[in-house]
This record gives structure tokens, sequence and C-alpha cells, in this order.
């Protein structure tokens, strides 16, 4: 049988199978990350990369991801936000995942997800070398949303892992009403506080904030509106990271016909060198982020 270290030219596979086949994996590990939540809502001996403590369902979806995600013939490398270090995994596409978003959600027993990016580059990667990106939602129903070739498709999770799409070529609506933001209102800049104050101000927005990002942006893809964890006053990268939220939350927003920005440019475009760096996040229709950077310009 061929293993992944002796495979033969014409047993490589394209990139567009290892992205299906990436996809895939998710979708059946979904139900199991979810299985192995109830006995692991405590914390985990350990802290991540970005001096955060973590539970160990974290590292439980960690270890799971890479195991199955490492296995695939046209993955070279996998990263995670629970880890220090890319682990080297053979040759081509390299995968960033946040294994458990929101996980400070276990306890409460409120919304997490997982999430993936997908490079055609060694990591730490751009935003110009993302060929896909996908994220799967622990709510009510578990959920996968995917973007790749320029589409947005929103599957349904079933309890054995098989997966169905409930929505095609999903848009963000052109009638928003759900805004969200993160980070303490008193930390805030002044500008961002206006901003928001003015969001607030129309009759028809919404404030939906859950404290994980998949459950918010996901409210925003499905509502229409805006999503932003913002500089802070003490913190002005704020909190959410580069490689494995960042890109992978703005290629799906922007792919579904929305934009994203740091505050002055498309986090497409935001190049750090650092695997863990972190970046100001926001995401949403085009009025609301043009609205952002138009109101941070002048600091
Ligand atoms: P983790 O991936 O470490 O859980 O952190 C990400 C996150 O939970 C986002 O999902 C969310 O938007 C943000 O942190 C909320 O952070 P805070 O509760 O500190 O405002």
């Amino acid at each position: 049988m061929a293993t992944k270290e002796n495979l033969t030219p014409a047993e490589t596979v394209s990139n567009a199978t290892t992205i299906s086949q990436i996809f895939d994996v998710v979708a059946r590990a979904a139900p199991e990350v979810r299985a192995g939540l109830p006995g692991r809502r405590v914390a985990a001996e350990g802290e991540n990369p970005s001096g955060e403590s973590q539970m160990a369902a974290d590292v439980f979806a960690d270890e799971l991801l890479c195991d199955r995600l490492g296995d695939l013939s046209g993955v070279g490398e996998y990263a995670s936000e629970e880890r220090e270090h890319p682990v080297d995994v053979g040759t081509g596409l390299s995968v960033c995942v946040d294994p458990l978003d929101g996980s400070s959600n276990l306890k409460p027993n409120n919304t997490m997800g997982t999430i993936v990016a997908v490079y055609d580059a060694p990591l730490p990667a751009t935003g110009a070398d993302v060929v896909a990106s996908a994220y799967v939602l622990y709510g009510a129903t578990t959920t996968m949303v995917t973007a790749r070739d320029g589409t947005v498709t929103e599957y349904v999770i079933h309890e054995d892992g098989e997966y169905e799409v409930c929505r095609e070529d999903v848009r963000l609506p052109d009638d928003p009403s759900v805004y969200g933001f993160g980070g303490r209102v008193p930390d805030w800049v002044d500008s961002f506080t206006a901003y928001v104050r003015e969001v607030e101000s129309d009759p028809s927005m919404k404030l939906r904030y859950g404290g994980s990002m998949i459950g918010d942006v996901n409210q925003v893809l499905t509502y229409g509106g805006v999503f932003g964890y913002p500089t802070l006053a003490d913190a002005p990268e704020g909190k959410l990271r580069v490689q494995f939220e960042g890109y992978p939350v703005a290629h799906i927003v922007e792919t579904a016909g929305g934009r994203s920005s740091d505050g002055s440019q498309s986090l497409m475009d935001v190049e750090k060198e650092d695997l863990h760096a972190r970046t100001p996040v926001y995401v949403g229709n085009e009025a609301f982020v043009a609205g952002v950077e138009e109101a941070l310009a002048d600091d």
C-alpha cells in the first residue's frame, strides 16, 4: 500500500482534490470534536503560543485535526493556534487551523467554531497564497461554510459525519441588520467608539455579539452587517491572528461579496512574518467596512 512517504508522481493528487479532501476531513471530524467537548470543559496544563490558557478541548481538537489532515497526501504543513511551530507532514498545501475558536464559550455552553485556511505556500503564508478556507460552526446544529473558486457554500453536518449543502452561492444580504464588536468598550479608541455609535444610531441595526468570532461572523453572513475585533488602546493589533483567523474569515466574507479590513487595507493584503501575528479585523458589508476605514483614517 502506498504510504504518504512513498507516493510516486502518478499517485500525487492535484490541489483541487486536496482541497476537497481537507473539507471532507474537517466535516467528518466535526461530530467527533463536538462529541469530545462535554468531558473537556476544563483547563489544560499549558498555554498556547499567544500566552492564552488552553482548554482540554482545544488540545483534543488540535490533535485530532493534525492527525487527520496530516494524513492527506497533498498536505505538506499543518499549523495551529495551539502549537508554536508548523508540523512538517509531507509535501503539498499548507493548512492553518484554529481548532476551537471561542473556546471560552465552552463553559457557558455557547457557540464555538473550527477555522481552516489552506495556503499554496510554506508557512507563514500571505493572503495571496490562500486557495481555500472554511469554518465549522458548533451551534444548535453543526454547519460548515467553505470558500473556494469564487464560491461560498454552507453545509449541514449530521451526527454521523455525512454532510449536505444547505445554501449554495452564499452572498451577504443587501439589507444588513446585525453588528458585533469584540474587546472591552472602554479599551476601544475614540474614533472606533464614534463609528460604533453611528452604527447603533441606525434603527435597523441590532447588536449580536457572542464572543466566538465564527458565531458572530456567521450572523453577518446570514443577516448582513459588520463584525470586528478592533485595535485596542493597549493592544494596537487587537486579538485575532492573521494566519488562523484573519485571512480565512476575510477570504470567506470577500468571496461572499463583502469586504474585510485591518483598518486601512483588505485583510488579504496584510503581511506579517510571525506565524502567530495578530491584526485588527473588520468584516462585513462594503459600506460598513468602508465606514470603519473612514473613521480610523485620522488616527
Ligand atoms: P480563541 O481562538 O483563543 O478562543 O480566541 C478567539 C476569540 O474567542 C474569538 O472567537 C472572539 O472574537 C474573541 O476571541 C473574543 O475575545 P474576548 O472574549 O477576549 O473579547
